[in-house]
């Protein structure tokens, strides 16, 4: 399907460092060094409801490693898909009363603006589920070749027994696994299953849901195959990083890695990233429990998307963190305080300040350092520390750009 609309990317005179990310598999940092394009998957949205703020921070978190990337001289190959078929939306559609097919288009353009607006760098491949279909049969006919699916009366499992590295991503002990997998869309009392963990690979055809043809009879595909699939063909077999919310650490990403690793015996991704959650009113945000700031809300209210995105850089991307109006409306004034000080033109001296922004962004996408050292230089700059400094004749056309093209801030 069609992404959505790249912001412009100003050209850096300068190279940033090679990127360090911490991977959950490994549990530490880990240098990034692609051969090639550096290739990243960042699971996508299901689009029943609106992007809210959770959402977005999840997206401009790796919209930060895509430009780190680019600012270390890599070319950037990004894939992002869109689960416009599984139970959440089918159920949204049924209670709402929609057609499904209308409801995801309808949200999916919605997260296209979204994301259009906090300067969100677009996939070069943004694929739906359904138009994928093909290739989750296709995958699903390998691993039955390597003998890890069987039936369970209309729908067909994975067996987590098959691969030998089942676990090595998320490293959760069993009981944890149990859990999660239980919240998170799994079925693990269904009986007649050879391990409770075993996902759901094809769900056969129900009454009322949509179905597709397959060797094994009309049904849809099960979540997790679905990613599986669609980033084996559209990045090949270990690629540089696979991305997503921490919700996704287990079963999600567990499950993708051993599909793959069972179809291809080469490994999913080389690093699994993970961003924090972020709560509001004490819990999580989440469409199922409806604790939610819409993106789009906020942009109805003519709060500049910039002041939005700052919000959510001055979070580490790895911690879980509570939204608040506060956060927004410090943004608001930082992004005023900013622009005052960018529009003098002279200012304190820029070049220390972009190394820093590009030290701390390949250091595991640090954007609170980063944006505390633009802090520092507005203070300076506007004289709010003390004395103005403007002996940077050249520190506003310095700035813009690396502000723009690294934190994706157009000031
Ligand atoms: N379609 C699947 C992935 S294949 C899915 O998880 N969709 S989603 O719409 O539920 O979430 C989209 C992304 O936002 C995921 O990476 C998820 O981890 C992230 N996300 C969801 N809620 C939050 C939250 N409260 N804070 C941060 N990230 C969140
Ligand atoms: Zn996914």
């Amino acid at each position: 399907m069609r992404a959505w609309n790249a912001p412009g990317l100003p050209e850096l005179p300068v190279t940033g460092p090679q990127v360090v990310l911490h991977d959950t598999a490994s549990g530490g940092k880990v240098e990034s060094r692609p051969d090639g394009a550096a290739r990243l998957y960042v699971c996508g949205i299901t689009p029943y409801d609106a992007t809210h703020i959770g959402h977005a921070n999840t997206y401009v978190a790796f919209d930060l490693l895509n430009r780190a990337w680019r600012t270390a001289g890599h070319d950037v190959r990004y894939v992002q898909n869109v689960t416009d078929v599984d139970d959440p939306l089918l159920e949204r559609a049924d209670k709402v009363g929609v057609d499904w097919v209308e409801l995801a288009e309808r949200e999916t353009e919605l997260f296209r603006k979204d994301m259009e607006a906090l300067r969100v760098l677009p996939p070069v491949e943004y694929v739906g589920a359904v138009e994928s279909i093909p290739l989750v049969i296709e995958l699903i006919e390998r691993l039955e070749a390597a003998g890890s699916i069987y039936r369970v009366d209309q729908d067909l499992y994975f067996s987590v027994a098959a691969d030998p590295a089942f676990g090595e991503e998320s490293n959760y002990d069993r009981e944890t696994m149990l859990r999660f997998f239980a919240e998170r869309g799994g079925d693990p009392d269904r009986d007649g299953k050879k391990d409770p963990l075993d996902c759901v690979v094809w769900r056969g055809e129900r009454e009322g849901e949509p179905s597709w043809d397959s060797p094994w009879g009309p049904g849809r595909p099960g979540w997790h195959i679905e990613c599986a699939a669609i980033a084996l063909k559209h990045l090949g077999g270990a690629f540089e990083v696979q991305a997503g919310g921490s919700d996704l650490v287990f079963p999600h990403h567990e499950m993708c890695a051993g599909h793959v690793q069972v179809a291809t015996g080469e490994p999913f991704a080389k690093l699994y990233t993970h961003a924090g959650m972020v709560a509001y009113d004490g819990e999580k945000m989440s469409k199922s429990l409806g604790n939610l700031v819409f993106v789009s809300a906020l942009r109805n209210s003519d709060i500049d998307p910039m002041a939005i995105r700052l919000a959510l850089l001055r979070h580490h991307y790895r911690t879980d963190w509570e939204w608040t109006d506060a956060h927004l409306w410090r943004a608001v004034d930082d992004v005023a305080a900013w622009r005052r000080a960018l529009a003098l033109g002279a200012g304190a001296p820029a070049a220390p300040v972009v190394e820093e922004i590009l030290a701390a962004l390949a250091d595991d996408l640090d954007a609170p350092r980063a944006t505390a050292a633009v802090d520092a230089w507005v203070a300076a700059t506007l004289g709010t520390d003390g004395l103005a400094d403007t002996s940077d004749a050249e520190a506003a056309v310095v700035l813009l750009p690396v502000l723009d093209a690294a934190l994706g801030l157009a000031l």
